[in-house]
């Protein structure tokens, strides 16, 4: 197939184009804008290899560029939107790039298929995969989330995330269009922003520098390892049904004070390091969600949960010039205004 890949050079989208790649004969051309959060040396590896960078293009751009997204889009036989802007954080401080991109930019994708399909005689057929996520339930305090359940978004992230969805499956309605949608759980491993909770508890670590812990701590998340994530999305694209919701998690539910100790543990440093900040607005209190869709096509996540955490600590530890990079100038703006004051007012954990 011929795949167009947004958002290919972020956390999993590129992990989605190295996986890929390596076991499909895919040609996969690479839309990013090359945000903070996106690196051309997250697909380095892959375009120095000699055999699988024939099968693979990169393109610098916006997808709410419909001069760039109309062309990519009609020579592609699928499309898997990655493309985003990520960290629940950066939402609450400034919403407006959120909505752009998540649904300016994905409108622009789905206009692209729509003309590309032409009279919709169905001779022509470009399948859609947005990749969304478990936020859009909003927090869940008992059972697990099933794809049928209202949405509840409470960050202007998720809510940016859940109105895509909507205009997603409006043009499957609509138009006819081949779409897949795919909540995936909050994922952990190589090349995740140190942003994120995990890779910023494990860099400050190895700095020996504070982790700002919200609130108790007592949230909790169903981690879910990149490559994990990724597969998912490639089964989906392969063997989603047409209009399809699916959620993608591996239930392994830990709070937040669980995974910093295991962080630590590995790492060999102190609790001290810890420090109970102020919250995060809205805090959703806890995610989880049921799988058994994907698993009754018979697709299920493999990376237990302490093997992955431990080989992202080993990872971070050996690569500390690919985060260390990404702590420039404009890390420093946004840690002062997300953290200055929070550290300021921190206590013991
Ligand atoms: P990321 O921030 O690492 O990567 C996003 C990529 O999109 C970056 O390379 C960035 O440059 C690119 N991008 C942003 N705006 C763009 C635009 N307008 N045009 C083209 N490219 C643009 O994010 P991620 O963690 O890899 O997440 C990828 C997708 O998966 C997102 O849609 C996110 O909502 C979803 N998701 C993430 C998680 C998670 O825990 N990380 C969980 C579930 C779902
Ligand atoms: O400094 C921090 N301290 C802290 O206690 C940060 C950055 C986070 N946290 C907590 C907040 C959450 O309970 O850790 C948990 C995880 O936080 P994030 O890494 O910001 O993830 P989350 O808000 O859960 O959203 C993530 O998972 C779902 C991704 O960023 C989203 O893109 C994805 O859709």
């Amino acid at each position: 197939m011929r795949l167009l890949v947004t958002g290919g050079a972020g956390f999993i989208g590129s992990t989605f184009v190295r996986r890929r790649l390596s076991t499909n004969d895919d040609e996969i051309v690479v839309l990013d804008k090359l945000t903070y959060a996106g690196s051309r040396a997250n697909l380095a590896d892959l375009e120095a290899d000699p055999t699988l960078s024939r099968r693979l293009r990169f393109v610098e751009g916006d997808i709410a560029d419909p001069e760039i997204v109309n062309d990519l889009v009609s020579s592609s036989d699928a499309v898997i939107n990655f493309a985003a802007e990520s960290h629940v954080d950066r939402s609450i401080i400034d919403s407006s790039a959120f909505l752009r991109t998540g649904v300016l930019g994905l409108h622009t994708i789905l206009e692209a298929a729509r003309a590309a399909e032409g009279d919709g005689d169905g001779a022509r057929s470009i399948r859609v995969v947005q990749v969304s996520t478990d936020e859009v339930y909003g927090p869940v305090i008992t059972g697990d989330s099933r794809e049928e359940d209202r949405l509840d978004p409470r960050s202007p992230y998720s809510a940016a995330k859940a109105a895509g969805e909507l205009l997603v499956k409006a043009y499957g309605a609509t138009y006819g269009l081949d779409v897949v949608i795919t909540r995936g759980a909050n994922t952990y491993g190589p090349r995740q922003h140190p942003e994120k909770f995990i890779p910023l508890f494990i860099t400050n670590a190895i700095d020996d520098q504070p982790l700002p812990l919200y609130g108790d701590g007592q949230q909790r998340r169903d981690w879910l390892h990149v490559d994990d994530h990724a597969d998912a999305v490639g089964f989906l694209l392969d063997h989603g049904e047409t209009g399809g919701v699916y959620n993608v998690c591996r239930q392994e539910e830990r709070t937040n004070r669980e995974v910093a100790e295991r962080v630590l543990g590995e790492l060999s440093k102190p609790w001290s390091l810890v420090r109970t900040v102020p919250d995060r607005p809205a805090h959703d209190r806890r995610y989880a969600i049921d799988p058994s869709r994907l698993h009754a096509l018979g697709w299920s996540a493999q990376v237990p949960f302490e093997q992955g955490l431990r080989d992202t600590v080993r990872w971070y530890s050996d690569n500390p010039a690919w985060w260390r990079a990404l702590r420039d100038g404009a890390w420093d703006r946004y840690y002062e205004h997300q953290y200055g004051w929070r550290l300021a007012q921190s206590v013991e954990a």
